[in-house]
């Protein structure tokens, strides 16, 4: 049936298709998402496809969010986490044929952004990425499964990048030939994360994966944080993803597929609002070598994004979806623009983080 929504995943959740409205609804590359609307009701719902090409064991995700969404419901009652309905059977998932399918409720009064427009905005979701792992930080995360294993590991995006540089044809690597060289030339990256990787203040947390601003949901009217979403990823990791990656996306105007690289500047108030963020939940939590990082936790992040664009165009695209052949190609050029802009501006990054440990 492909990836289209049909009556059975609607029957599994008790719903029929002609008591529904649903529009498709989303950009994220890998899930495909749609909105629900049962016309009997107030409530709506979001119904997702997961990418078991990506996720190949979506059980692990199901298991995870079972795990986290009882430990929260005793710890923390009053905390919003957005956990799947279950199906007319009591599973958390359907599983039609050969895909599955979850539906989550919608929360009302919420609006998901796509790009930031204001500072207060990365504040906000920083603030909401932050406070999941100060309430988790008494959840042992070794209990959860890796949804995608080795999903944040430096070490094996840069393996898979070697490979699949040794196995390219010789055109391919002269058209990116500039890229390749950046990412030999950043490989230091890889080592001074290597050099910390076995302190012992350096724990697993419970970590998102996905901070991007879209996955937060903002109160409708007062821009005010409400709780994070697209928990597909939430799994055992160092706070350096997801630091890293609210890095990578807010600090800059212009997304990951911008390829005018003159537009590739990062906004230092939208620096210091994540910042001041993430530390009101954090400052207390953070190890001595965690605090050490958060600068590099950007640059640790970039890089690898920009190493998984890359090996994506190098292996033919099979990953990300693209527009146009060389897609993947200007994304890790950008991804690599933005490096050198945190490179560039790292004395005044690094004086505000600063000020805001004290
Ligand atoms: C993917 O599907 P989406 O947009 O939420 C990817 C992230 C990348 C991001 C880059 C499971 O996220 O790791 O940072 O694209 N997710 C997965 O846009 O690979
Ligand atoms: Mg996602």
């Amino acid at each position: 049936m492909g990836l289209n929504l049909d009556s059975e995943v609607l029957k599994a959740y008790g719903y029929a298709k002609e008591n529904t409205r649903i529009t498709q609804i989303g950009t994220g590359l890998i899930n495909r998402t749609y909105l629900l609307s049962p016309l009997s009701e107030e409530k709506k719902y979001i119904l997702q496809n997961i990418n078991t090409s990506v996720f190949k064991q979506p059980q692990a995700i199901a298991n995870n969010l079972r795990a986290i969404a009882d430990y929260l419901n005793f710890a923390y009652p009053e905390y919003l986490f957005i956990k799947p309905v279950s199906t007319t059977n009591g599973e958390e998932m359907a599983h039609i044929r050969d895909e599955y399918w979850r539906m989550l409720p919608f929360v009302p009064n919420t609006i998901s952004l796509d790009v930031l427009a204001d500072p207060k905005q990365a504040y906000e979701a920083a603030k909401q990425f932050g406070k999941l792992s100060r309430l988790l930080d008494n959840f042992d995360a070794k209990t959860l499964q890796p949804t995608i294993p080795g999903f944040h590991d430096l070490g094996l995006r840069y393996e898979q990048f070697t490979l699949a540089l040794n196995k390219i044809v010789e055109a391919l690597k002269e058209q990116a030939k500039s890229e390749i060289e950046g990412a030999l030339a950043h490989k230091y990256i890889l080592d001074y994360y290597t050099s910390y990787s076995h302190r012992k203040d350096f724990p697993d947390r419970v970590m998102h994966h996905d901070t991007k601003i879209s996955n937060v949901l903002l109160d409708d009217e007062t821009y005010e944080g409400i709780c994070v979403i697209d928990l597909d990823t939430v799994m055992p990791g160092k706070f350096i993803s997801d630091l890293g990656d609210m890095m990578r996306t807010y600090l800059c105007a212009f997304s990951e597929n911008e390829t005018d690289l003159d537009k590739i500047k990062i906004r230092l108030p939208y620096f210091e609002a994540m910042i001041k963020g993430y530390l009101s939940e954090m400052k207390s939590i953070l190890t001595e070598t965690e605090k050490e990082l958060i600068l590099f936790s950007g640059k640790y992040i970039i890089y690898m994004q920009a190493l998984r664009f890359l090996t994506d165009f190098l292996s033919g695209n099979n990953y990300y979806p693209t527009n146009y052949p060389t897609q993947n190609l200007d994304r890790a050029k950008n991804q690599f623009k933005l490096l050198h802009e945190i490179s560039v501006n790292e004395k005044e990054l690094q004086d505000i983080i600063e000020e805001n440990l004290v």
